[in-house]
Order: C-alpha cells, then sequence, then structure tokens
C-alpha cells in the first residue's frame, strides 16, 4: 500500500462544537435552508442575518433547491469563505424517505465543499429544529453519511446549539476529539 496522496478521498477527522454556526472560521459552513433559498428562521435567519444582504441577493439568482440537494455560495460578510445551502426533509414520522433525504444532505453538502476545495466545513443538526426531525435519528444519519462518504474534505465539524444536540453527538462520536 502506497502512502495516501493529500488529494485522494479519504474520510474526514470529525469534532463537536457547541456554539454559533455563524462564527466559525472554516472553509465553508452549511446551511439548513428552505427550497426557496431566501432564508428563514432558526440557523437559516441567523446566517443572512450574519453574512449580510448580498446573500439573500445571491441566492435569488439561483432558484429552487428540492429537498435533499445543496447549492453553495459565498460567504460574504461571515468569517467562512463559503456557505453551502442545504434543504433537510420535513419530518413526517419516519416512513416519507427522510432519512434517505437527510443523508443526501450530507453527502450533497461535501460533494459542494469538494468543488471549491473546501477542507474544514461544519455542520449544523439539519432538520432538527424547525422542521421536527428527532435529533437522536438525525445525528445518526449525520455521523453514519459523513462517516462512510468518499470527499477531499479533511475535518467536519458539527456544530451542536444546545444542550440535547451536544450530549447525543458526544455520545456517538464517542471518543472523537472534540473541539
Ligand atoms: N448555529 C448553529 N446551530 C443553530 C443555530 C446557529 N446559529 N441556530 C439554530 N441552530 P433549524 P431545520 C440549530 O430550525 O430544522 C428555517 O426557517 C437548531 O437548534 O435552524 O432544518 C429554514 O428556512 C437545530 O439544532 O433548521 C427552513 O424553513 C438546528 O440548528 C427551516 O427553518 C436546525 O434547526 C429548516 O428547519
Amino acid at each position: 500500500m502506497g502512502e495516501q496522496h493529500a488529494k485522494d478521498p479519504h474520510t474526514p477527522d470529525l469534532g463537536l462544537r457547541f456554539g454559533d454556526i455563524t462564527t466559525e472560521a472554516v472553509d465553508a459552513i452549511v446551511n439548513a435552508a428552505n427550497s426557496s433559498l431566501l432564508g428563514g428562521d432558526g440557523v437559516d435567519g441567523a446566517i443572512h442575518q450574519a453574512a449580510g444582504p448580498e446573500l439573500v441577493e445571491y441566492c435569488r439568482g439561483l432558484g429552487w433547491c428540492p429537498t435533499g440537494e445543496a447549492k453553495i455560495t459565498p460567504g460574504f460578510n461571515l468569517a467562512a469563505t463559503w456557505v453551502i445551502h442545504t434543504v433537510g426533509p420535513v419530518w413526517r414520522g419516519g416512513t416519507s424517505n427522510e432519512a434517505e433525504l437527510l443523508a443526501s444532505c450530507y453527502r450533497e453538502s461535501l460533494a459542494r465543499a469538494d468543488e471549491v476545495d473546501a477542507e474544514h466545513i461544519a455542520f449544523p443538526a439539519i432538520s432538527t429544529g424547525i422542521f421536527g426531525y428527532p435529533i437522536h435519528a438525525a445525528a445518526h444519519v449525520a455521523v453514519t453519511t459523513v462517516r462512510s462518504t468518499p470527499t477531499r474534505v479533511r475535518a467536519v465539524r458539527f456544530v451542536a446549539f444546545d444542550q440535547e444536540t451536544w450530549d447525543v453527538y458526544a455520545d456517538i462520536l464517542g471518543g472523537t476529539r472534540r473541539h
């Protein structure tokens, strides 16, 4: 076996942070958006607020984003260079393909990151707020999908905005470095 080339797809290091994703100084932060991409409440509202009005203007030019897909924009006033906007599924009890759609959000977000050579990215707990996806199930999808998706992203931070989210990720990530 030869030494792994730096640009070969691999599994990223996983980390956990507590707090507001808008202050994360990474190459790209992921936004839990809705299909209009024109902003909303929750983390979406916070990202638009911090990025400034240029973000919604840029998003207007992108059009609709279906559930499970992801589109990338500049970060404008954010510390992050890029924002990857993905649309998670609304929780409808678990029988409406929610898990596959949520996994697709993570895979598609990593694909957008690869397209711009983003090496450090941060994810909120997509769909677990206004869209109602139970945190245990959602965090399991998040971690297993990121672990099983080949990508050139080197480090993924899961950002927990509340204690329950932190506790669930910490449990799933186990011995993973929490930073
Ligand atoms: N930083 C990190 N995480 C946050 C932040 C923040 N600043 N603010 C909230 N969270 P949600 P969804 C957490 O509701 O469920 C919007 O209106 C939050 O505690 O933001 O995917 C969109 O436009 C939760 O753990 O997103 C859509 O219409 C997680 O982020 C809809 O909400 C996701 O909660 C999307 O709903």
